[in-house]
């Protein structure tokens, strides 16, 4: 069964980006539950910034999963990812990454790998960066296997990386690896920009979708843009996807009414039966 999840950012550079809930993880966590959501998707400053202890127990009193835990900040507070030309720096990113991933591993949950994948340049040309890319993720997936949880890899439009843009790109990507503990995160605005057919690619990428952003044309909640998710809804269950549809969306018009929008849209398409 395809389950709910909502965002929720602890980054304060972050502010502005397409976050539900900002900053108070107590509050969102019991409007999260209040709303009736499956779980959250926390966006960390870094992988000590949430007591493991603290957190298991918010998510118990409130019903709650952990879905999955974004890297991003690396990226986003100290200009790291995994194609930097300087060695060391690239060091820096992929132990980033592996600290999320032993944060939220005991959750169950996985780490996101979103900006983190970084670009190619004139420093890194376009084979370099994705046999950098390729090398973290061999590590770094397998890293994640000792947790029973996939990596999650997302494939970002052309706007925010040149590097992996579509989920086509993705499934390039990850079908020569040798681990297969990476999985692709089916982001629906970046799709919306770079898929020729949203619900084919999704078809076309099956067992190796692992996690779907649930979010419209627009950034906004599901359902304030112009995406069409019954044939998406469909397709992902026509591949058997069985994890979360987390909302991260931009906090419009305000987090209580982005969160309610959006599982009003999640109860609309993906509880029809
Ligand atoms: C992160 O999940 C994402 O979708 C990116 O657009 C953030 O840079
Ligand atoms: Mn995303």
């Amino acid at each position: 069964m395809i389950r709910s999840s909502v965002t929720v950012s602890l980054v304060r550079e972050a502010k502005g980006g397409p976050f539900v809930f900002w900053h108070d993880l107590p509050g969102a966590c019991r409007t999260a539950r209040s709303l009736g959501f499956d779980a959250v998707e926390i966006f960390p400053p870094g992988p000590d910034a949430v007591n493991p202890k603290e957190l298991r127990e918010l998510l118990n009193e409130n019903g709650l999963a952990l879905s999955a835990v974004g890297t991003g900040a690396g990226w986003v507070r100290h200009k790291l990812h995994l194609c930097l030309p300087d060695d060391a720096a690239r060091d820096k990113a992929r132990d980033s990454i592996r600290a999320i991933i032993d944060f939220a591993g005991p959750f169950g949950a996985p780490a996101i790998i979103g900006s983190m994948q970084g670009r190619h340049g004139d420093e890194v040309d376009q084979p370099t960066a994705l046999g950098l890319l390729s090398d973290a993720l061999e590590d770094l997936g397998e890293h994640a296997r000792q947790y029973n949880v996939p990596l999650i890899f997302e494939p970002i439009n052309r706007y925010e990386s040149n590097l992996i843009n579509s989920l086509d790109d993705g499934v390039r990507l990850l079908s020569p690896l040798s681990t297969k503990n990476v999985r692709l995160l089916a982001d629906l605005f970046h799709m919306n920009i770079e898929e020729v057919d949203s619900a084919a690619s999704l078809r076309a990428a099956g067992k190796l979708v692992g996690h779907v952003h649930f979010v419209d044309s627009n950034r906004r909640p599901a359902g304030m843009g112009h995406i069409d998710y019954a044939p998406i809804v469909t397709a992902l269950e026509a591949i058997g996807y069985d994890r979360f549809a987390s909302a991260e969306a931009l906090s419009y018009p305000d987090p209580d009414s982005a969160a309610r929008q959006t599982i009003e849209t999640f109860r609309r398409y993906f509880r029809r039966k």
